[in-house]
């Protein structure tokens, strides 16, 4: 039996130019206003930047028991200590992650088709995310977007909880939340608010039904 975690509220990072301290301060207002897990998702950046960036959040994050994710790197994930990793579909595979990491790793991997969705719930994965739902200014090499029947006919083929990625802001994060997503992981909705704390509050509220 696979223990549960609260992938309800995702957050997944992009730096750019912000210093350190603005960087965790927006991770802690969003923590705040009521993200459930973070990952650091940092492309540009070096493994060195990446494990300094990861030790860093761990200590702010640990303490509130929200985990942090890694993306992509396995190693850096161990390097760090961090309680999981996000793969995609050309990164060291599940097996390969769950032998380093160990069996208390929270393991989650994109899926762009349900053909890839398929392959990864034969692993041992504790999470899919459906990758993009809508198109997106944040990640452009994406495939072609789920759309929300894409996402239903997921969900209902999943034993494991879908996380929805892509596109998602407060005005369609309910319908998302309707076709049977455990969550939804969000770069800009955060990122770019002018106050991250309410930007995420308005978003639990918004997933629970509430008018804004
Ligand atoms: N993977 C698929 S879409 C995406 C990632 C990392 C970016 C999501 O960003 P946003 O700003 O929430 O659309
Ligand atoms: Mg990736």
């Amino acid at each position: 039996m696979k223990r549960s975690i609260d992938l309800s509220l995702y957050l997944v990072t992009r730096r750019d130019s912000l210093g350190i301290a603005e960087f965790l301060t927006i991770i802690r207002a969003a923590v705040n206003g009521g993200v459930t897990i973070v990952q650091l998702r940092e492309k540009d950046a070096s493994a060195r930047e990446i494990i300094n960036l990861g030790k860093r959040l761990l200590l702010l994050l640990k303490p509130l028991e929200i985990p942090l994710i890694i993306n992509d790197r396995v190693d850096i994930a161990h390097a760090v200590g961090a309680d999981g990793v996000h793969l995609g579909q050309s990164d060291l595979n599940v097996a390969e992650a769950r032998a380093i990491l160990g069996k208390k790793a929270i393991i989650g991997i994109s899926v762009e088709s349900l053909q890839q969705a398929e392959l990864a719930i034969e692993e041992d994965v504790d999470y899919l995310a459906a990758s993009p739902i809508f198109h997106t200014k944040t990640k452009t090499d994406c495939a072609e977007p789920w759309g929300l029947n894409g996402l239903k006919q997921l969900c209902i083929t999943s034993e494991y909880p879908v996380v929805a990625i892509g596109g998602i802001n407060e005005t369609n994060v309910r319908e998302v939340m309707d076709c049977g997503a455990a969550g939804v992981a969000l770069v800009s909705a955060i990122f770019d608010a002018s106050c991250p704390k309410t930007a995420a509050h308005t978003m639990i509220r918004r997933m629970k039904g509430y008018a804004f």
